[in-house]
């Protein structure tokens, strides 16, 4: 792809969280907080936090499973679910990626949420466990690849963590990103002409689906890091890659943001992508796909078996 041979953005290092900038931050938000006084009812844990003194990442994810967002599915085994991954920081070998993941860090762990906010903020592990009550949710996923599973996934949903920080009128879409350490990363540096760090995005109104799940554990457990360990994005109405692993930062802008794989390929991997069966992959139908618990072929549902819920956010559809 052209967009590959142009010297990246990405060869810099992040901005948002230099040293200089989280401190900066800090003090915007202090500011703030003079102004809010006691509206903020978590103020106090991120006054006290500071990067070093982060809690571990792990922690005890059992929680109660809701129901209304718990279809009645047989679980995808887990050792399947944590053995066939697609983290391309890894590798592209999906039975490798747990093999793979030893020298990552997952602890301490931080996520900046910023851009067009009244409130940017940095999220430590602490603070992140207390944005909502955790919940269980079992949701179907579907890779672009064609193949599925049934999962539950702990978590709480986007919209909670966005609100906090209070997105103003003009922000019309969210930008993910994954953190990014070659020296930790196998995949990065094999993949060296690949535009990271992995981004992702989704438009305001998809971000602030009740769906859209910010997941911290799978089967009641804290999430592994194959799996996108210690904190992912889960968007069940739209292909697996939308649901970016690993995220280090959040950022509300007014563009429709690059994303890793429209990068490289936009005729393949399209902004939206929402499973619609009857719409080919330029290589591949899109109309079955392969149940990793059975190895079964069965049908594609549109909206991955979500239309009821999300079918109104593209009425032309
Ligand atoms: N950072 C990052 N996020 C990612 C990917 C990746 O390579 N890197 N792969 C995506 C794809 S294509 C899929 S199908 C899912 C796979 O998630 P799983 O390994 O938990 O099944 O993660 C998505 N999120
Ligand atoms: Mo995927």
């Amino acid at each position: 792809m052209a967009s590959i041979s142009i010297r990246p953005p990405w060869m810099l290092p992040d901005r948002a969280v230099t040293p200089e900038n989280i401190h900066r931050r800090r003090r915007e938000f202090l500011r703030q907080l003079g102004f809010v006084g006691s509206g903020l009812a978590w103020g106090p844990s991120l006054l006290a936090q500071t990067p070093a003194t982060n809690a571990p990442a792990a922690g005890p994810q059992e929680a109660r499973r809701n129901p209304e967002f718990s279809p009645k599915l047989p679980l995808t085994p887990e050792r399947i679910v944590t053995n066939y991954n697609n983290f391309y920081e890894f590798s592209t070998q999906k039975d490798r990626v747990a093999q793979l993941v030893g020298r990552f860090r997952t602890q301490p762990w931080s996520i900046w949420v910023g851009g067009l906010c009244a409130k940017p903020m940095t999220l430590s592990w602490d603070d992140l466990m207390k944005v909502a009550p955790l919940e269980e949710r079992v949701y179907r996923f579907r890779c672009v690849e064609a193949w599925s599973m049934v999962v539950p996934w702990t978590g709480f949903p986007l919209s909670k963590l966005l609100a906090q920080v209070e997105p103003t009128s003009d922000a019309r879409y969210v930008k993910f990103t994954t953190v990014l350490r070659p020296d930790e990363m196998p995949g990065v540096q094999r993949l060296s002409d690949y535009p990271w760090p992995y981004t992702e995005g989704l438009r305001m109104d998809e971000a602030m689906h009740p769906l859209a799940l910010i997941a911290t554990g799978l089967f009641g457990k804290p999430l592994p890091k194959q799996n996108g360990g210690p904190v992912r994005l889960v968007v069940p109405w739209k292909y697996g890659y939308k649901s970016i692993k690993s995220i280090v930062k959040i950022e509300l802008v007014r563009e429709q943001p690059d994303t890793l794989w429209n990068a490289l390929a936009p005729n393949e991997y399209p902004f939206e992508s929402n499973v619609e069966p009857n719409v080919p992959h330029p290589r591949w139908s899109q109309a079955t796909e392969r149940d990793l618990a059975t190895g079964n072929r069965i049908p594609t549902l549109p909206y991955n078996g979500y239309a009821d819920q999300v079918a109104s956010l593209y009425p032309r559809k």
